[in-house]
């Protein structure tokens, strides 16, 4: 064997170890707030797997959960500038970057959890994130995780809207969901969701509001035993990637990544579903109360906040019907 020969064949097995993602032309790095296990956690780390996969290692998928990149705010920020290229990040944070999208921030616009997901499904779901892809903000929108239905929950009970009177509850950075707040009688602090936990045991704040999931594995029950059914936010999350690395793409990594986002979009739901299950079991078991509303009590809740609807939703007008009209 020649010297040439004899190099090239030591460095044969070292070509091989090298990983799909040392390789690959595009590294796609994905952030999550959510912990290992979370619905979307496990449905995306699928797509990137697929994505892997059907790509021909020509893209490589890394997942960094449980919020070690950062609040969603600096996440978004990052993608924007492309040193994080994917994310899910909740609604809630895009409107004040993309204001078109608040049409689904405002509270009760959709009457349930199956009319959101109808929407989201349709081709309203469709211009929503198209609003995101075409603004100027450097995101291609791809899909949605569903985010489920945010209800409060309190250190003290609220078993009804007067009893929210001074509260301070911990919302997402957006104006609309402050305004919700202070229009049902509380007081609303933005924070990061990461600070929501010690905030709430060093009595910072004297609730949260959110869906079941979320309360049980970000631990906020440890210090909020009542959750009170509101149902006042249901948040469709999208699932971005910046427009640096889509711009990368060939067409057909464009497409293979659109279709694999929908599928995790689907796959999701089942997950969702479950979860959502598993976790009102457990906040129950782990001594949380859950307080059901009468009509007339809900309806206060959503009395309260017509000033947010007329305030954020009066641009909207046409689209709000067209999702009021969806059965
Ligand atoms: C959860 C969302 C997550 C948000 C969090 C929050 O899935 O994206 O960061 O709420 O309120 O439901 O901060």
């Amino acid at each position: 064997m020649d010297f040439k020969r004899k190099l090239l064949t030591a460095a044969l097995p070292l070509v091989f170890c090298m990983s799909t993602a040392a390789m690959a032309d595009v590294k796609i790095k994905f952030a999550e707030v959510h912990p290992a296990g979370y619905p979307p956690v496990v449905a995306e780390q699928e797509m990137g797997k697929k994505l892997e996969e059907q790509s021909k290692g020509e893209i490589s998928f890394k997942m960094f959960a449980g919020g070690v990149l950062g609040s969603e705010k600096e996440v978004v920020e990052q993608v924007q500038a492309n040193a994080i290229q994917m994310t899910r990040v909740s609604l809630g944070i895009v409107g004040p970057v993309v204001p078109d999208v608040n049409v689904f921030n405002l509270p009760f616009v959709f009457r349930d959890h199956a009319h959101m997901r109808k929407v989201i499904d349709g081709d309203i779901g469709q211009e929503i994130l198209d609003k995101i892809t075409n603004s100027e903000f450097n995101l291609v929108a791809l899909a949605w995780m569903d985010g489920g239905t945010r209800n409060l929950y309190t250190k003290k009970p609220v078993r009804d809207i007067a009893d929210l009177k001074g509260m301070k509850i911990r919302v997402q950075g957006n104006p609309v969901f402050i305004d919700t707040i202070n229009a049902m009688g509380g007081n609303g602090i933005a924070m990061a969701t990461g600070e929501i936990f010690s905030a709430l045991q060093t009595g910072v704040i004297d609730g949260a509001e959110n869906n079941p999931p979320t309360m049980l594995e970000h631990n906020h029950y440890q210090n909020a035993k009542f959750y009170t059914l509101t149902q006042h936010l249901i948040l469709p999350e999208p699932v971005v990637i910046s427009k640096v690395t889509w711009s990368k793409l060939s067409p057909e990594q464009q497409a293979l990544v659109k279709k694999l986002a929908k599928e995790a979009q689907a796959e999701e739901r089942v997950l969702w579903d479950k979860k959502s299950a598993d976790s009102e079991a457990k906040l129950k078991a782990a001594g949380v109360e859950f307080i059901t509303l009468t009509p007339e009590q809900k309806k206060a809740f959503y009395d309260s906040t017509a000033s947010v609807r007329a305030k954020y939703g009066a641009p909207y007008a046409d689209l709000i019907s067209r999702i009021e009209a969806v059965q």
